[in-house]
């Protein structure tokens, strides 16, 4: 049983991860990242599962690293332990994964909600990558996302000075698709992951792969990977069924097949 994490199944086809260390502000730790891990193994496989939200509390997404664990750490512990691997798991897991944010989303809070597919985030959230005020810089993954996300200046602000972002920042931003009284964010959150919970399977993995894609490649590559999701579905029975049930004017059965 995982003792960092809460497993939720809100809706059928949709599954809650809630981070659940209240007293550090789910601050992340080697064992929550390896739950964390291993749910999103089970829910890989799991055709039941269609959508997964990643959540903490009302007061904190997560307040980063587990300070107090990293605090021993040395580069060559760092080197053996290669934490990093299962941070970029997370990242590959093939279903839709969306973050919802109430309370602070810092350091590695908000690298694992920016590994997420879709942010959502309640008003009074509080985005930042404060790692410069430990003496040293984002490692999963901040100074690369972020800067997609939110371009150079503002990304160069929050690295280089720990500058917070409000939700209404984040919005404008881009770092976030919707902001939502604090309350209601979860319910928000589960009716986005049921609306995704009805789409087409194998369509939604192809979507995930090829949008990840303008952010790994160039143009030129990005093109090509989209153009192979794109052949590929038409090998599906999805494919078939979708269209066909468009000229029949009903709704599609999705197979996954
Ligand atoms: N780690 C450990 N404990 C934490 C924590 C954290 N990141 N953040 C908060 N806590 C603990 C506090 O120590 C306090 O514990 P007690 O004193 O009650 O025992 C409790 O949570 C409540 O926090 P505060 O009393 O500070 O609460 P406030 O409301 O006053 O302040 C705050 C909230 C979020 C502004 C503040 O707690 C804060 O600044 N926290 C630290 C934020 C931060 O610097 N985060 C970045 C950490 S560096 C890696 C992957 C990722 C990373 C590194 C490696 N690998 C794959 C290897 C990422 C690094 C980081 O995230």
């Amino acid at each position: 049983m995982p003792e960092n994490i809460l497993l939720e199944s809100p809706l059928e086809g949709v599954r809650v991860i809630r981070l659940n260390r209240p007293k550090v502000l789910n601050a992340l730790n080697a064992d929550t990242i390896a739950e964390i891990n291993a749910a999103l193994e089970g829910f890989a496989t799991d055709e039941a599962v269609r959508a997964v939200i990643l959540t903490g509390s009302d007061r904190a997404f997560a307040a980063g690293a587990d300070i107090s664990e990293m605090s021993g750490q040395t580069v060559s512990s760092m080197v053996t332990q290669n934490r990093f691997a299962l941070w970029q798991r997370i990242a590959e897991f093939p279903k839709p994964l969306i973050a919802a944010v109430n309370g602070v989303a810092l350091g590695g809070g908000l690298e694992l909600a920016m590994t997420c597919d879709i942010m959502i985030a309640g008003e009074t959230a509080r985005f930042g990558q404060p790692e410069i005020n430990l003496g040293i810089i984002p490692g999963a993954g901040g100074t690369q996302r972020l800067t997609h996300a939110v371009g150079k200046s503002l990304a160069m602000e929050m690295v280089l000075n720990a500058r917070m972002l409000s939700a209404d920042e984040a919005l404008r931003a881009g770092l976030v698709s919707s902001v939502y009284p604090p309350e209601v964010l979860m319910h928000h959150a589960v009716l986005l992951a049921k609306q995704l919970a009805t789409r087409a399977p194998l369509a939604l993995r192809a979507a995930k792969a090829s949008v990840n894609a303008a952010f790994e490649n160039s143009l030129t590559q990005g093109l090509a990977a989209e153009r192979q999701n794109f052949y590929l579905l038409f090998g599906t029975q999805d494919q078939k069924e979708g269209m066909q049930a468009f000229l029949e004017k009903r709704r599609a059965n999705w197979q996954g097949r």
